[in-house]
């Protein structure tokens, strides 16, 4: 049994901080937390020393701890709350499907209407090549199944051992062994070792390696990378080439319009399958249901999660293009693969349930067209800030890069010690200020809900350059400007 006083006393005392309607024990929340709960990437030690925060609500884009802190959520929980906190449709769409059948399996022959009718509506919003869905339970085991469904497709074809998939350095697939291989993040190579048969290329940062060239001759030279890694491998050899649209936990790194088309035409070339992981990009996160589109490219698989049902129960899969389950389907006989949530029906009916107000609230258009290009203008307006080398957006992510000089060309802009922790230092006065905003070395990143206005773009961008400013006059106090 927990202990009595970690529940929310009842009690709503005068003067509290706004809008919070209960009192927790924050203290023995977080020595409780200290004592045994296990985060997700986390240094414990120095979490220990610290202390967490503990989120209790959310509502629209704010979110309130247990003392009262009022935040605005730049980063839409984790890349996922599209459609906000507190939407009652989707808790009511969960309640109603726990009622009825809260879990059935789809193995042996069985199935649940949830998870047919959002196969169907995937199959509805996704490009036209797209007619089968495989559900999984998070974006980890999607990739996961793409890892599996290549290999097999590959295999079904009567080519044995073209099994190489590449992918790019920096990139974030998942954290379950074939998705911390398949990303590119060297602190997870290390402590997970990799599978065989993963290769990595550079990622098609302008700002790391562009210098000397335009964006877009930058974008055909990263793109030519993969051309130079098939051709090293074997290209009877590689399956799939995997990416992000636009890497989101990488850093917001948006390329240039040049290298999706050419990565395509090199796919092409070579007969390899294109894999987009659109966990962060798809449901309207670049102002278009799927980042493929805005990149112009027709990939044979898609990895979902996340924005499918704004963070409100985990689900996540897989868009099975025709090339890949024709065979699969036809050929295939057993695929032996799957988890006891597939096609979970609580999850499939808050997916439904999100998507529809997705569709209803107009908000992919909205972000393309209103709110999106609001959002770019505003945040590429920051880059007169002292401390802003480059600041860029595309649809509903944003970044930007916080540097010690600033030059016209940004190659030659002077950036700060990696060991100085700026960008920390950065997202401690966010925090500080009610600012939810990600660090990514330097980079200062967002990812908004969708269902942000453009009166609430101002607060928060206004927000943004107060604590753009708390972090100049700090690092000016410490002597490192
Ligand atoms: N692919 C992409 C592109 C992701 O962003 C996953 C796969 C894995 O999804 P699951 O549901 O298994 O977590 C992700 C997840 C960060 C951060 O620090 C980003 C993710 C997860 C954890 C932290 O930005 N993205």
């Amino acid at each position: 049994m927990p202990p009595q006083s970690l529940a929310p006393a009842a009690a709503v005392l005068a003067g509290v901080k706004a809008a919070v309607h209960e009192i927790y024990d924050t203290a023995l929340i977080r020595k409780l937390d200290a004592q045994h709960y296990m985060h997700p990437f986390t240094d414990h030690a120095a979490l220990k020393e610290k202390g967490v925060r503990v989120m209790v609500r959310g509502d629209g884009i704010y979110l309130w701890d247990s003392e009262g802190n009022k935040s605005l959520d730049g980063m839409s929980g984790l890349w996922c709350v599209n459609v906000g906190y507190g939407r009652t449709r989707i808790s009511e769409a969960v309640y109603k499907q726990m009622e009825t059948l809260p879990f059935y399996n789809s193995f042996f022959n069985t199935t649940n209407v949830p998870a047919v009718r959002l196969a169907a509506l995937l199959v509805e919003l996704s490009p036209p090549q797209f007619n089968h869905v495989f559900f999984t339970g998070s974006g980890s085991e999607a990739n996961d199944t793409n890892l599996r469904m290549v290999r097999r497709y590959w295999d079904l074809m009567g080519y044995q051992g073209r099994h190489t998939i590449i992918s790019r350095y920096n990139a974030y697939h998942g954290s379950t062994l074939a998705g911390s291989a398949l990303g590119g993040m060297e602190g997870m190579h290390e402590q997970a070792g990799m599978i065989p048969g993963i290769e990595h290329i550079g990622q098609p940062n302008y700002l790391e390696s562009g210098q000397g060239m335009s964006e877009n001759e930058f974008g055909l030279v990263a793109a030519g990378w993969l051309e130079k890694k098939i051709l090293e491998v074997g290209a009877d050899k590689v399956a799939a080439f995997i990416g992000e649209p636009v890497q989101g936990a990488g850093g917001v790194i948006i390329p240039p319009a040049t290298y999706w088309p050419e990565i395509q035409r090199i796919c092409d070339k070579y007969g390899i399958l294109l894999i987009a992981d659109e966990v962060i990009c798809g449901f309207g996160r670049l102002g278009a249901w799927f980042g493929s589109e805005l990149m112009q490219i027709k990939p044979d698989l898609i990895t979902f999660a996340k924005g499918v049902t704004s963070g409100y129960v985990p689900l996540g899969g897989v868009l099975v293009g025709d090339r890949v389950a024709k065979v699969l389907i036809d050929k295939g006989g057993d695929f032996n693969h799957g988890f006891t949530y597939s096609g979970h029906p609580v999850a499939c009916a808050a997916a439904l349930e999100n998507l529809h107000i997705l569709l209803e609230e107009k908000l992919v258009e909205k972000v393309a067209l209103e709110t999106g290009p609001y959002l770019k203008a505003k945040f590429a307006a920051l880059a007169d800030h002292p401390l802003v080398g480059f600041a860029n957006s595309c649809g509903f992510v944003a970044g930007l890069n916080l540097v010690r000089k600033k030059a016209a060309n940004v190659h030659d802009s002077e950036y700060f010690q990696p060991d100085q922790s700026v960008g920390m230092i950065c997202r401690g006065h966010m925090f500080e200020n009610g600012m939810i905003m990600r660090a990514v070395g330097d980079r200062m990143i967002i990812a908004p809900p969708l269902v942000m206005t453009c009166a609430q773009i101002d607060e928060m961008v206004a927000k943004i350059r107060f604590c753009l400013d708390a972090t100049l006059a700090d690092l000016q106090q410490r002597g490192w400007m």
